[in-house]
């Protein structure tokens, strides 16, 4: 046989692999056959014969980590919001076309099959995908890590529009099984609630402290793979999942009230059914705080429990564990573990203290005042009583620190305590994790220099040298590879495939930037994919949109801070503009948004509202006659991105300048060839700075001249009497013209513009946005000119990887090597 006829042969043995693995899953696993299989079956047999190729890398990848002994890192998030699995998965193992041709050999439509999985949508936004694409790239980078979190049994809620206003239906994903989970029923760890500390002094006059007549709820592990891309490892992420305990279960049974001990056995299950849907606001709910202590306790349980399978000495955890808090809300590890080092383990305050400064790392996502955690005093008293003394003993240290550092300054001692003693007495959840890390952190440059300036600047003072910037990124195989394969493919045949692994490589896109094939290449990709998304819109909006139009879009959770409302001014603008000169050319635009609301958030809910009262004058206006469409898409999740980013012309990032932590959307635009409009907030000024300032549309103030406003008094009214476009529009809101039916209906908005203070400056920065808009429509009219900024948008974004951002934690916070995977360390019949 010729070398290449092996080739083909050995191809021929791998799909007929992948065929046997698929039909033996269908009939053995799901008992269906060719006959009885629905489209979801299909896909479920597809999954699990995807993860029997995962499964050996993951032992394998387990083993060697265990036997290097390395230092591990742990990702603790309340939020993972993973989305789809199975493409991104045969992507990582190389294994996307064989199992396309094997599957759809059988006759099978493939695209369909894939499109029947469900989202993982266990996180509300930018937090939660964050985690996602931190577990991509510490898998493609090697790095032993886990992810930690809850196994909500109901997800982010699903988001239906009716009469152009939110629903919110329940998000049951593990209705109809999650092929990629392997319940670990040997992973079980307690969880203590409530209760009360004894205090007993031992031989040396020690006190010993012990948490009893507590409820205890037990914490199960669900593990799923994530597999890195092009290499053996696969990581673990863990979920906790609560089930009652035995000894719960004696409790109440014994009482022998059956059905109220039923009762009794499935309220304490509640912890884990439900991801709270609030995103940059603090739910200030029992249950959540309860949620938050299952995580904390059951990942503190687990880390040590692998700590100890290769060590006694637990001086020795820094050196083998980093724990990365993302944001506050799994805080509670620190106390958890101080309890377990000294009430447990024995260890000295000093030494356990100590210990855990140097294991744990915080992360802050937002300065927004309203979602910073505080939890009441007396949640604590009721349900975590010995952390709160724990708490309290942390806070007395550190105020006699606070005291040395700064002797003369007594005002300091009540802005940096940990107990906030105004009114109802709080903790603050941001404090105790300065305190107890040897790392904070921020997520863009702006934003950190924000956190050692404004928000932590007493901590910065006393601590500089825990202060450290680690600009967000975003994993390259998702957004660009899998979503967008035109482009990849397009991307590949003039620069090569390394883009996947060193997203700096796209620089290489600079040098053909201007070359006339490659941009009518480019522009035939985005036409195509513009295409796609218009069938999107038919489908689900029954609307017919103009893919020649400019795909103006912003997506991302409803928020003020994030103003879709100066958006929405902006259009109702043109739409003016367009009425009072029906005749004169106006560059065609679909205004496309997508976005959830927290479901209490009244305004956020009521510019949902306001968006499609919008579309519906404005798309059914004769005198409009189709050239500026607007569209609210349902259902924002990772998988409705993937369809959105890749078809957008240009992306909407226009937070007022000091709110947008970073922004990690922004990147994903860029990445697929959309054009920024956007404010120098969070990570768009790192986009420009990487771009250039001719390749993006900045608009409106900076960070320092809110602040100067803001300090000299902001008068929107000045804003709103001083121009004529402005005052019509918001005139136009107030007065009932797109909700005829309900004329005071959108009053709440403009109030808070007019009335309330406009606390997020939409009118300072109207003028500017419009202007700004207006040179958009100028290089619209140019496309060869526009699709050349956007390839060398695209180019600059090397640094938007999130395998840099991942580097960077490894290197300046945890202190942590890749593990070289070898392969064949556990022994398994091989496929
Ligand atoms: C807290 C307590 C109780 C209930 C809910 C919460 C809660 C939940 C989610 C508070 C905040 C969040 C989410 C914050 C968030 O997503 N922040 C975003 O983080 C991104 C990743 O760093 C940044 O890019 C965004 O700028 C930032 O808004």
């Amino acid at each position: 046989m010729t070398e290449e006829q092996i080739g083909v042969n050995e191809e021929l043995d791998k799909q007929m692999l992948i065929i046997k693995s698929f039909l033996e899953h269908l009939e053995y696993t799901l008992g269906k056959d060719k006959y009885s299989a629905t489209a979801y079956d299909r896909f479920n047999a597809l999954a699990y014969a995807v993860r029997d190729y995962l499964v050996e890398r993951w032992l394998d990848t387990q083993q060697a980590y265990y036997n290097s002994d390395y230092k591990r890192v742990y990702y603790m998030s309340m939020e993972f919001l993973m989305g789809r699995t199975l493409s991104n998965s045969l992507i990582n193992l190389g294994l996307w076309e064989d199992f396309k041709d094997a599957i759809s050999s059988l006759g099978n439509d493939f695209d369909q099959i894939v499109n029947e999985e469900q989202d993982a949508g266990l996180g509300n936004g930018g937090l939660g995908r964050l985690a996602a694409c931190f577990l991509d790239s510490m898998a493609t980078m090697s790095i032993p890590a886990y992810g930690y979190g809850i196994r909500y049994e109901y997800g982010i809620f699903r988001q239906h529009i009716i009469d152009g206003a939110q629903v919110e239906i329940p998000d049951n994903w593990l209705r109809y099984r999650n092929p990629w989970e392997l319940d670990r029923q040997e992973h079980l760890h307690t969880v203590k609630f409530y209760g009360r500390v004894i205090s007993t002094p031992d031989a040396n006059g020690k006190l010993v402290r012990e948490w009893v007549d507590t409820d205890d709820v037990m914490a199960m592990a669900y593990d799923t793979p994530i597999p890195g891309y092009q290499t053996q490892s696969v990581n673990t992420l863990r979920l906790w999942s609560a089930k009652s305990s035995r000894e719960f279960d004696l409790k109440f049974f014994n009482e022998g009230n059956y059905i109220r001990a039923v009762e009794k056995k499935m309220q304490s299950e509640t912890i884990s059914k439900v991801l709270y849907p609030a995103d940059n606001v603090v739910e200030g709910k029992e249950l959540r705080f309860k949620q938050e202590y299952f995580l904390a306790s059951a990942t503190v349980h687990d880390v040590i429990y692998r700590f100890k399978k290769k060590h006694q000495d637990m001086r020795l955890l820094p050196d083998k564990v980093a724990i990365q808090l993302n944001d506050t809300h799994p805080t509670l590890a620190i106390p958890e573990l101080m309890r377990v080092l000294m009430d447990v383990e024995g260890v000295e305050w000093e030494e356990a203290w100590d210990i855990t400064k140097k294991t744990f790392a915080y992360t802050n996502h937002t300065i927004l005042p309203e979602a910073l955690e505080q939890w009441p005093v007396w949640f604590f008293e009721q349900i975590l009583p010995r952390h709160l003394q724990i708490i309290y003993e942390i806070n007395e240290r550190f105020l006699k620190e606070i005291r040395e550092h700064f002797p003369n300054e007594p005002e300091r001692l009540a802005r940096m305590s940990i107990v906030e003693e105004h009114w109802e007495r709080k903790i603050r959840m941001a404090h105790l994790a300065i305190v107890g890390s040897h790392s904070v952190n921020g997520v863009a440059a702006l934003h950190t220099e924000i956190l050692k300036n404004e928000l932590f600047r007493d901590f910065y003072e006393m601590y500089p040298e825990r202060f450290n910037n680690k600009t967000n990124g975003i994993t390259q195989r998702r957004w660009l590879k899998m979503s967008n394969p035109a482009l990849s493919a397009l991307i590949d045949e003039y620069i090569g495939g390394g883009w996947t692994t060193n997203l700096y490589d796209l620089e290489k896109l600079s040098a053909i930037a201007s070359d006339p094939e490659f941009i009518a290449r480019w522009r035939q990709v985005k036409r195509s994919n513009k295409e796609g998304l218009c069938r999107y819109i038919k489908q689900h909006n029954d609307l017919d949109v103009d893919p020649d139009s400019l795909f103006d879009v912003q997506v991302k959770r409803l928020h003020e801070y994030k103003r879709q409302l100066l958006n929405v001014l902006h259009i109702i603008t043109l739409y003016n503009r367009i009425k009072d000169n029906p005749g004169a050319y106006v560059v065609p635009r679909t205004f496309i948004f997508a976005g959830k609301a927290a479901p209490a958030y009244a305004t956020a809910k009521l510019i949902i509202r306001l968006i499609n009262a919008v579309a519906a004058v404005v798309n059914h206006d004769p005198d409009v006659a189709g050239r500026i469409k607007v569209v609210f898409l349902a259902n924002y999740s990772v998988s409705l991105a993937e369809k959105i980013f890749p078809a957008s012309d240009l992306s909407e990032q226009i937070s007022t300048a000091g709110t947008e932590a970073s922004g990690t959307g922004n990147m994903k635009f860029a990445l697929n060839g959309a054009l920024t409009i956007g404010t120098l907030d969070g990570a768009n000024i790192e986009i420009m700075e990487e771009v250039g300032r001719d390749n993006i549309f900045i608009f409106g103030m900076t960070a320092a001249e809110v602040s100067q406003l803001r300090a000299r008094g902001y008068n929107p009214r000045e804003y709103y009497n001083g121009n004529r476009e402005l005052k019509r529009v918001l005139d136009m809101i107030a007065s009932g013209f797109f909700s005829p039916w309900a004329p005071d209906l959108f009053t709440p908005l403009t109030d808070s513009l007019l009335n309330l203070g406009d606390h997020y400056m939409l009118l300072a920065d109207y003028a500017s946005y419009v202007a700004c808009h207006e040179k958009v429509a100028e290089l619209f009219k140019q496309p060869d000119e526009w699709a050349r900024r956007a390839i060398l948008n695209c180019a600059g974004m090397g640094k938007f990887s999130s395998d840099r951002t991942i580097d960077q934690y490894a290197r300046e916070i945890w202190g942590i090597k890749p593990v070289n995977i070898l392969p064949g360390t556990v022994e398994l019949q091989r496929h």
